[in-house]
């Protein structure tokens, strides 16, 4: 039995789409009534405190998110199951054309045309070219390694910085601690594609924002986040904008979801927010992707992309 928890997302579009595909199962969704000594398979997507309730005999936790954060730090997650994240073609292509297209606008000078424009001012300022600008990805894993290739095939200069030491055609890499300054400092456009960890939390602050290069964007540093709100010390964000030290931000995702109307990130100078959609998980792949899962499980193959406790991500 495969029960579907997929918080916020249309449970009935991914029931409807895994039925062809898992006929020789059984799939329930919450508010249905099942014995949960009998789900073998979890779907979940946010789940909420009574998530795992019963589920005593339970063989797979299938992600519907890239990120497994908000699993990990569940309390009543149990822990000898394997977690399968999701991974997943067009979501990779989606979050890669949302990097490009924020770093091409900090390339362009976007925030200054756009001034301009509201007052009516015709000054001419001619941006450089994409190989004098330097943008750096944190994070080099199925997300970063593809925005990489994408930032250098658009005549980017890159680099990026992991965990543990990565090879990339056309990027400079960086890792570990030890390396992370001399990444920051020759960084114009700095892009978050870490996982949530209690070692990434808060990453992206002031001090950081700091040691990232100054003398090459006209306007200051830039930078991109699309991984978690968990990355970024929000006020930071603003302090910086508003003193210069970063020059633009581009934030996807943020601490509080939805971004209360309150914060005063909604009129930072040069901050372009977008509703947590740089990447979506869409019920047609979704449902492939469990489906593939399940089956490759029962016929004795491996579980691919699993999540690794430890190690957070
Ligand atoms: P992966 O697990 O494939 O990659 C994670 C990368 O981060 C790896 O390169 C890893 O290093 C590196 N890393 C982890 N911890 C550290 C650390 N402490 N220091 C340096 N590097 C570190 O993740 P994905 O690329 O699939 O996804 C990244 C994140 O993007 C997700 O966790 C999710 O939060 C977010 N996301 C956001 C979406 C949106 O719509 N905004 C959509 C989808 C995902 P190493 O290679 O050495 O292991
Ligand atoms: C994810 C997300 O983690 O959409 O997949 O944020």
């Amino acid at each position: 039995m495969l029960l579907l928890h997929l918080e916020g997302v249309d449970e009935e579009a991914f029931a409807r789409q895994l039925l062809p595909l898992l006929k020789d199962h059984r799939i329930v969704r919450r508010n249905e009534t099942f014995d949960p000594g009998e789900v073998r398979y979890l779907a979940v997507w946010k789940p909420l405190p009574d998530a795992f309730a019963g589920l005593d005999n339970l063989k797979v936790i299938l992600s519907l998110g890239a990120g497994v954060d908000a699993l990990l730090s569940h309390p009543s997650l149990p822990r000898d199951v394997p977690i399968v994240r999701f991974v997943d073609e067009e979501l990779t292509q989606c979050m890669s054309d949302y990097v490009l297209c924020n770093a091409l606008m900090h390339l362009r000078a976007q925030s200054r045309y756009q001034k301009d424009q509201q007052n009516r001012n015709w000054s001419q300022f001619y941006p450089p070219p994409a190989w004098e600008i330097s943008v750096g990805v944190m994070g080099l894993g199925v997300l970063g390694s593809d925005a990489v290739e994408r930032l250098v095939a658009a005549g980017f200069s890159v680099r990026g910085w992991s965990r543990s030491p990565k090879k990339l055609k056309g990027a400079e890499i960086f890792s570990g601690a030890d390396q992370f300054g001399p990444f920051l400092s020759g960084t114009d456009i700095l892009v978050n594609l870490l996982p949530m960890t209690p070692q990434t939390r808060g990453i992206l602050n002031y001090d950081l924002f700091r040691q990232l290069r100054r003398d090459r964007l006209k306007g200051g540093p830039a930078i991109i986040n699309a991984a978690r709100g968990g990355h970024q010390v929000e006020a930071d964000i603003v302090r910086a904008l508003e003193d210069g030290t970063l020059g633009a931000a581009s934030l996807d995702v943020f601490n509080q979801e939805p971004l209360p109307a309150s914060s005063p990130l909604w009129d930072a100078p040069n901050c372009y927010i977008t509703p947590h959609i740089a990447a979506i998980s869409n019920p047609n792949s979704g449902a492939a992707h469990f489906a593939r899962v399940i089956k490759d499980f029962e016929a004795g193959r491996p579980l691919p992309h699993l999540v690794d406790p430890d190690r957070g991500y």
